[in-house]
């Protein structure tokens, strides 16, 4: 059977699915609210990555609202970016999520690996996750907490944004304080209000870290962290040599007032982006 009726299989949302109808390999990743397990649906053979969330977990930090968004959003979001999520069943202790399987794990081990990424490979990404939010955007959702973390590779070293813990579907102007500092923008620092914009902030923390191997704003403690994000303290070190035009790009994202940063749709028609980004999203090298 070919892959993509396969994946027709998984998809079937009426299902009511069992751990029965899957075998079990390797542990991919622990997380903060459970464990992801490479796994195989037995009639299909379809791989997928399951994610075990313990009950007793959901109610000891109160995250069953964040989790149900998590599903409702992740389910309706059919994106090459994003990474899918095809069903989920539980059994008394736990919740099973079943998710897209990202062949080339996380970027994240891409960038510790080697630094930091070449502008091509950082282009890339950002033109990636740039139309991936717009996608989103597009349908009401932010997502809130990007980070390389959340970003895996497929097995063509395409992005896929994974994790919607913290997104939300706005209805106008949230006012919610969340995530790890480093990605926040100064609104959402500062719990003001915020909007669609934060994940534009984002983009900019994101390319930085790319480029510079680590994000603008690094500190020694949240407090000092908090400072930096807030004063929008940002400076670009000599090494590794990048562009001028990446800087730019960078600096039009991380402006304070949110209505100033860079669109989307401006993102993709930036000359940094034109000139480097990999229109198929492939980053071999
Ligand atoms: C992988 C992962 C990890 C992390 C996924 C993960 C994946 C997840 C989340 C979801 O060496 C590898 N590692 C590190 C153990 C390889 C490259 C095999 C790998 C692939 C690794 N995929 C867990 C939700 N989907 N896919």
């Amino acid at each position: 059977m070919e892959s993509g009726s396969k994946e027709a299989e998984v998809n079937n949302l009426e299902k009511q699915w069992s751990l029965d109808d899957f075998e079990i390999g390797k542990p991919l990743g622990k997380g903060k609210f459970g464990r992801v397990y490479l796994a195989r649906e037995v009639k299909s053979k379809y791989v997928v990555a399951l994610k075990v969330i313990f009950k007793e977990q959901i109610e000891k930090y109160r995250i069953h609202h964040q989790l149900r968004r998590e599903m409702e959003i992740q389910t309706k979001l059919h994106h090459p970016n994003i990474l899918r999520l095809y069903g989920w069943f539980h059994d008394s202790e736990r919740i099973f999520l079943i998710l897209e399987y990202a062949h080339g794990g996380e970027l994240y081990g891409l960038l510790k690996k080697n630094g930091h990424l070449n502008e091509k490979q950082a282009a890339t990404y950002i033109a990636s996750l740039t139309q991936a939010l717009a996608y989103c955007h597009g349908k009401c959702v932010i997502h809130r907490d990007i980070k390389p973390e959340n970003l895996l590779l497929d097995h063509e070293g395409r992005l896929k944004i994974a994790d919607f813990g913290w997104s939300v579907q706005s209805s106008s102007k949230r006012k919610t304080m969340c995530g790890t500092l480093d990605y926040l923008a100064p609104e959402m620092v500062e719990n003001r209000d915020h909007d669609y914009a934060v994940d534009n902030w984002t983009l900019g923390v994101l390319c930085y870290e790319f480029l510079y191997g680590n994000p603008p704003f690094e500190a020694e403690s949240q407090k000092d962290t908090f400072k930096r994000i807030v004063r929008v303290d940002l400076s670009f070190p000599l090494t590794p040599y990048v562009s001028a035009e990446a800087k730019n790009l960078i600096s039009q994202l991380l402006m304070k007032d949110p209505s100033k940063r860079l669109s989307l749709q401006k993102i993709m028609q930036h000359p940094w982006i034109v000139k480097n980004a990999d229109p198929k999203g492939m980053c071999s090298k």
